[in-house]
């Protein structure tokens, strides 16, 4: 586009445009940046700045901007068929043998997929089918979900419902009857005295105790990120994961893994669930699936969840015009192959994740630093008012958004979840550039300590 247009485009957005997660009011006043370009791990505003994306865009472009690869892909299957559904005993060449694809990346038991458009839409798909599953069995008064504070599962109502961001659930009267939160395993934040392996098996508890206190024949499953994203990358500790899987088989309870951050090699495994040993019943995918080129998600499910659906239930009343649509699905299948061919999952495991986690741990020292924790390119660094009591700063929406608008200005792009600052930039960032994230927001935490000495 002319730069002539880039340079009204501020001004029509602010007159016309309502952003997602933003006070739009706030927003008017100080202006929109407008992103016009991308290129490898870089965007570029409208007026040619460049920025360095840690972020991934939101997450998600895993493979990097600017893949002619992949528009080509997507070209082709729009010339060779645009769209058509899957409903009426119709698939299509793309949506079938992205389905097997995925299906070779996963975990044991996930061998079938069912597609949605968003990582929302998947949330609100694995819920009905959850409750539909435990119906067909004869179970319909398993329908509760037991879900985490601080966990985020999408905007949706039901992906509202099951996150637990309290400032969300305040809009709209939610979460709707049928989700229940237990406490996340932020060991640092409200892990008290106990060491982060005593506070993994006491959070996982709290699973045990729900059910008890619902009743084991109310409870239809349990739903968590591996390593909890928006919330703020909160890795849990060690015993976390294996308590919780011992919890959900002993009660018969659905595991529900939300990988739609944690999958596609993000963590240097295909899967969170791989990373973390388990085999999940149902799994929300989107994002990385491909790598945000065009908007595709997913559910992964599980034979045992899959057998009942075909043999038991009949007609599922649930999918999305554009469910498994053939272009996103030919781009996601492009996106796949690249990341097989790149071997970036092994990169991420083997080589540009550690690379990031010993950079991370050269900001572990700063005063302002809580801890920096990292697993595969998925990274967070807290900042603390006073290292040694792990006192948090009196406001720490504040004192973040302060220091991710520091990095931005100087060229790198991060995310700031209150007082964590999170990495998660494209699988394929170099070993320079990680080290220019680290030294940017290095800078920023020196600034921040000159500057706030705020208690
Ligand atoms: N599950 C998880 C774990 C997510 O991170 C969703 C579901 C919903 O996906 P869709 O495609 O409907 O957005 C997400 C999305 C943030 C942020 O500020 C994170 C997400 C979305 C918007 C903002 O970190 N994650």
């Amino acid at each position: 586009m002319p730069n002539a247009a880039l340079s009204n485009l501020a001004a029509i957005d602010a007159a016309h445009h309502l952003h997602p997660f933003s006070d739009m009011g706030k927003l008017n006043a100080s202006g929109t940046k407008v992103i016009s370009r991308a290129e490898g791990v870089h965007i570029f505003d409208s007026n040619g700045k460049q920025y360095l994306d840690a972020f991934a865009g939101l997450w998600c472009v895993n493979v990097g901007y600017g893949r002619k690869s992949i528009a080509d892909a997507a070209y082709a299957q729009m010339q060779e068929l645009p769209y058509y559904n899957l409903f009426f005993g119709t698939t299509t060449p793309p949506s079938t043998l992205l389905a097997q694809k995925i299906a070779s990346k996963t975990g044991p038991s996930l061998n079938h997929v069912f597609f949605t458009n968003s990582g929302s839409e998947a949330s609100d798909t694995w819920f009905r089918m959850a409750r539909v599953y435990w119906k067909a069995l004869g179970k319909e008064e398993k329908t509760i979900v037991i879900a985490r504070k601080n966990g985020y599962h999408g905007s949706t109502v039901a992906g509202a419902s099951l996150g637990g961001m309290k400032w969300m659930h305040e809009q709209g009267n939610l979460p709707i009857p049928g989700v229940v939160h237990i406490n996340q395993p932020y060991w640092y934040a409200e892990g008290g005295d106990l060491s982060p392996e005593d506070y993994g098996i006491k959070i996982a508890r709290e699973l045990e105790d729900k059910i008890l206190e619902l009743g084991e024949d109310k409870v239809a499953a349990f739903v968590a990120e591996p390593i909890q994203g928006a919330g703020g990358v909160i890795v849990p500790p060690s015993t976390y994961w294996p308590e919780i899987k011992r919890i959900c088989d002993k009660y018969e309870i659905l595991l529900v893994s939300d990988e739609v951050i944690c999958g596609f090699g993000r963590l240097g495994s295909w899967f969170g669930h791989q990373h973390y040993g388990f085999d999940p019943d149902l799994a929300p995918i989107a994002k990385g699936l491909s790598s945000g080129y065009l908007p595709i998600g997913g559910v992964l499910v599980s034979d045992r969840v899959a057998k009942v659906m075909k043999e038991e239930v009949g007609d599922f009343y649930h999918g999305y015009t554009y469910s498994g649509h053939p272009v996103c699905a030919a781009a996601a299948l492009e996106n796949i192959r690249i990341i097989e061919e790149e071997g970036l999952v092994e990169r991420v495991r083997d080589d540009i994740g550690p690379y990031l986690h010993t950079a991370l741990q050269s900001l572990a020292g700063h005063e302002c630093v809580g801890e920096a924790v990292s697993v595969g390119l998925m990274g967070a660094v807290q900042l603390t008012a006073d290292k040694a009591t792990r006192r948090r700063y009196a406001k720490p929406d504040d004192i973040g958004t302060l220091v991710r608008n520091h990095c931005v200005e100087n060229g790198v792009i991060l995310r700031a979840t209150g007082d964590r600052m999170l990495f998660s930039p494209p699988l394929i960032i170099s070993r320079s550039e990680v080290d220019q994230a680290v030294e940017t927001l290095g800078r920023a935490l020196d600034w921040l300590r000159d500057n706030h000495r705020e208690g």
